[in-house]
């Protein structure tokens, strides 16, 4: 390991690669990049030695190497009595090593003969994405790498991406790819939105009605004329649920990915599916539920806070708490209507024996004694901000969605707290340019620049008290996304600025980097693989009005290998228009107006939004 270190310090000193990405084109960026001359060369020749052929991020190396054809043999380094790196050829992932990386975190070692990754358990599986993704493959059935020396690890342990599947239901397929790409990211934690009023998604042995009845809606809203609550509706029913057995599948390929699942129970509001399924829930049983058809929020309907709700919404929690290994348990606690309880006598009358100031008293004894049962076994509760109306309860963390404001507050009293701000570009159901070019969304703005800005530890919050910011989440709402294309056209690329937000040092972050030098290889990736995503327009392109004579126009593909095609009349530009090959030069005749427009189109088909630029003399 020495020599090996001698050597890349020797060649690092004479390296000459200023113009070259710093990052390498990796993504998150590292903490620290050395990037050395030459490359390594990967072969079906190529020994994968180990100090521990069980460990999964191993496994799934040499998984990886299979699929793409290359050597994927395992050696156990301590049969053979060789040491790190020194044999010719190799690729050494080693859990046991002398130096110290910070938890999650590896170092990679890359020269022309051998690879060396150190990392325990997280560490060596984020260790191999990243060389996963400098790799380089040839046509020849080979690969390179590029050498290198990387150093690396997380600014956040919480580094989250939530998916809504009551809304909209998706297949146990789609989730494992959905882990896939966060995995890919380095995202760690998938909250799983399991249950809301639209639907009940997961299986519970002692309430079956739950799926019998709540994962199913007799039909569905379309359509969102903006600013008017539509009422057309799709007249199909639609449902869907996973089993606990498809749960416990998709729980073991998580972590084979070092990805935890945090289950989303919500309560006591967004609940009408369950109590279509058991009106007992509500507080008034003598009226009809039905599984909810349109979104927003349910007016008056919410759990009632008896004795036997608790008892089964508990049972419910202990189903879960049973097949989900997380230590959290989100119980949601969202948007609560209070209505129902200000009428009903019962609640009135336990407010007044609990000695409880008022409904939101209520709201935070209800979680409070949620909170208690999920303590009782061993097991946390996370809820969203609104949990801290009327007090928060002991041992909750906080997820901050509404602004930062219940994050900060919730830190300074000593709680831990998860930002997901959608004010912060963390809601991926907003749009991602404002712009009817843009596919249907719930509203809002969230281009990928905003997403990447933000910083989810907040100014204002005392220094003794930002380390209650475990970390950032963004969330996919699916009220309007309905089937996974459009559900990947929303998370690609924002989820890989999240990554960045989550993993990178701040100082290390640079947005013109990543979208203009490492976001073009990615989506290239994406469009070779059939994933869906957002094409970008083009590099240098902008909705604008310009005003001169002379213009020079410099464009750049944001997808490698996707072509750039533009017109200079103000016709929409298409395949059949002039491709984009060399910056031009544009005269516009005085008192006349040239309109540019362009399109990026991608190997795949795939199209952006077209741009307009008004050149005006
Ligand atoms: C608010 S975020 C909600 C969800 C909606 C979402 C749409 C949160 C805790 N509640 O129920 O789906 O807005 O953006």
């Amino acid at each position: 390991m020495k020599k090996l270190l001698l050597l890349l310090l020797l060649v690092l000193s004479l390296d000459a690669f200023a113009q070259h990405d710093p990052n390498m084109g990796i993504i998150p960026a590292p903490v620290s990049v050395k990037k050395v001359q030459g490359d390594f060369k990967l072969s079906s020749e190529t020994i994968i030695l180990t100090d521990s052929p069980e460990c999964r991020a191993v496994r799934f190396f040499a998984g990886y190497l299979r699929k793409a054809g290359l050597g994927s043999s395992i050696t156990d380094i301590n049969l053979i009595g060789k040491k790190d790196g020194v044999m010719k050829n190799s690729v050494t992932l080693l859990t046991n090593f002398k130096d110290e990386v910070p938890k999650e975190g590896y170092e990679l070692f890359i020269d022309e003969n051998h690879i060396v990754l150190n990392g325990r358990n997280a560490g060596l599986f984020y260790g191999v994405q990243t060389l996963m993704q400098l790799v380089q493959k040839k046509n020849d059935g080979t690969a390179t790498i590029p050498c290198a020396a990387i150093r690396d690890y997380p600014r956040f342990p919480y580094r989250g991406m939530h998916l809504d599947v009551s809304r909209h239901f998706f297949d146990v397929d789609f989730v494992k790819q959905y882990l896939d790409l966060m995995a890919a990211y380095k995202l760690n934690t998938f909250h799983w939105h399991l249950t809301d009023d639209q639907g009940w998604r997961i299986e519970i042995k002692k309430y079956p009605k739950l799926t019998e009845i709540g994962s199913m809606r007799a039909q569905t809203k379309i359509g969102r004329a903006a600013g008017v609550d539509s009422d057309l509706y799709d007249n199909t029913p639609y449902g869907g649920f996973y089993t606990q057995e498809q749960i416990t599948d998709i729980i073991h390929y998580a972590e084979d990915r070092y990805i935890t699942i945090i289950p989303e129970i919500e309560m006591p509001g967004h609940s009408v599916a369950a109590m279509a399924a058991y009106p007992e829930l509500s507080c008034d049983p003598s009226k009809s539920y039905k599984v909810r058809e349109t979104w927003g929020v349910a007016e008056d309907d919410v759990y009632c806070p008896s004795d036997d709700n608790f008892k089964i919404i508990t049972d419910i929690l202990a189903e879960v708490m049973d097949l989900f290994p997380s230590r959290y348990i989100h119980i949601g606690g969202d948007e609560v209507p209070k209505d129902a309880w200000k009428k009903s006598e019962f609640c009135q009358q336990l407010i007044q024996d609990r000695d409880l100031k008022d409904v939101n008293g209520l709201q935070s004894y209800f979680i409070s004694r949620i909170e208690l049962f999920v303590n009782s076994r061993d097991h946390n509760i996370i809820g969203w901000d609104e949990i801290l109306d009327g007090g928060l309860a002991p041992n909750a963390t906080v997820m901050s969605w509404r602004g930062e404001a219940g994050g900060i507050k919730a830190a300074q009293l000593g709680h831990d707290v998860i930002m997901t701000p959608g004010s912060g570009g963390l809601y991926f159901d907003h749009a991602q340019l404002k712009s009817p070019q843009e596919p249907l969304s719930i509203g809002g703005n969230a281009p990928l620049w905003k997403t990447y800005a933000y910083d989810p530890v907040p100014k204002e919050l005392d220094k003794d008290k930002r380390k209650h910011i475990i970390g950032v989440q963004a969330n996919l709402w699916t009220e309007y996304i309905a089937t996974p294309a459009k559900a990947e056209y929303m998370l690609l690329p924002r989820m890989l600025a999240l990554a960045e937000v989550a993993w990178t040092p701040t100082a290390n972050k640079d947005y013109k980097n990543f979208a203009e030098m490492r976001i073009p290889h990615h989506l290239a990736h994406f469009d070779a693989e059939g994933i869906n995503y957002r094409v970008p327009t083009a590099i240098g392109a902008k909705d604008t009005t310009m005003n001169g004579g002379k213009f020079n126009i410099e464009l750049a593909s944001p997808v490698e290998g996707a072509t750039i095609y533009y017109t200079i009349d103000g016709y929409t530009p298409r395949e059949t228009d002039l491709p984009y090959t060399t910056p031009l030069q544009i005269t516009v005749p005085e008192h006349n107006t040239i309109d540019f427009k362009t399109i990026v189109i991608t190997p795949s088909g795939k199209r952006s939004v077209v741009t307009d630029m008004k050149l005006v003399n």
